[in-house]
């Protein structure tokens, strides 16, 4: 029987939270006097939470000291906490369990590769912490996405070669980690976005059991 690594991405992937990163970065850039539009925010997808204050900044045209820049991650980060205290399994993305339960069932490896220093947390609050195998999140890495390496520690960690790893993503950053890390890439979202995946789907909805056998087999 194969055992392939299926990596799940988190925001965007199995919960919901896209859109609180989302809301929590723009009230933050408009109360410094910088815009912030949707396509913006697909290039923070993915991205580091100092990362993505550093693009802010720089759309902006702005420079802080590093005790303001400390300062802002900060209250990003407490903004977001806001949004996500009462989140419980509701969030959970159509169909995300149901393709977990059926890798557990059929012996796979189901691991975490997440740039979120909320991982853990979230994934307790959605009852998803013990289906997990391996977690790899925003606290154990040191480069963010597109570099691989977050992608790379879930395979190690499993014991699995990156060509017999399936990486799930919703951000163009992350799909461009999983390519570069030569697993199989498979966008989670908008496919004129997340182009460069080997394969797309809007949700795992469209995702059968029948599809998920092929990627075991092959
Ligand atoms: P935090 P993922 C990423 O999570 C988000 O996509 C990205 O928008 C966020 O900035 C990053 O986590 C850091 O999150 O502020 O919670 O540490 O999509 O890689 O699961
Ligand atoms: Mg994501």
């Amino acid at each position: 029987m194969n055992k392939k690594c299926f990596i799940f991405d988190l925001d965007g992937v199995i919960v919901d939270t896209a859109k609180y990163h989302f809301l929590a970065w723009k009230n933050l850039a408009n109360n410094i006097g910088i815009d912030f539009s949707q396509a913006q925010n697909e290039q923070l997808k993915g991205v580091s939470r100092e990362q993505s204050l550093t693009k802010i900044l720089a759309w902006g045209g702005k420079t802080l000291s590093a005790t303001n820049f400390q300062d802002l991650m900060r209250k990003k980060n407490e903004a977001y906490l806001n949004y996500i205290a009462t989140m419980g399994r509701s969030e959970l993305l159509p169909d995300v369990e149901r393709t977990i339960d059926f890798l557990i069932e059929t012996n796979q490896y189901v691991t975490l590769g997440s740039a979120s220093k909320n991982a853990r947390p979230i994934l307790e609050k959605t009852n998803l912490l013990e289906a997990f195998d391996a977690i790899v999140d925003g606290n154990d890495i040191t480069e963010a996405k597109p570099n691989p390496e977050v992608f790379l520690k879930a395979a190690k960690l499993t014991n699995t070669q990156p060509n017999h790893c399936i990486v799930f993503e919703d951000s163009v950053a992350g799909i461009q980690a999983a390519n570069a890390a030569g697993m199989i890439s498979i966008g989670i979202g908008n496919e004129s976005v997340l182009n460069e995946a080997v394969h797309n789907f809007t949700s795992f909805t469209e995702i059968s059991n029948s599809f998920l056998e092929e990627l075991i087999k092959n």
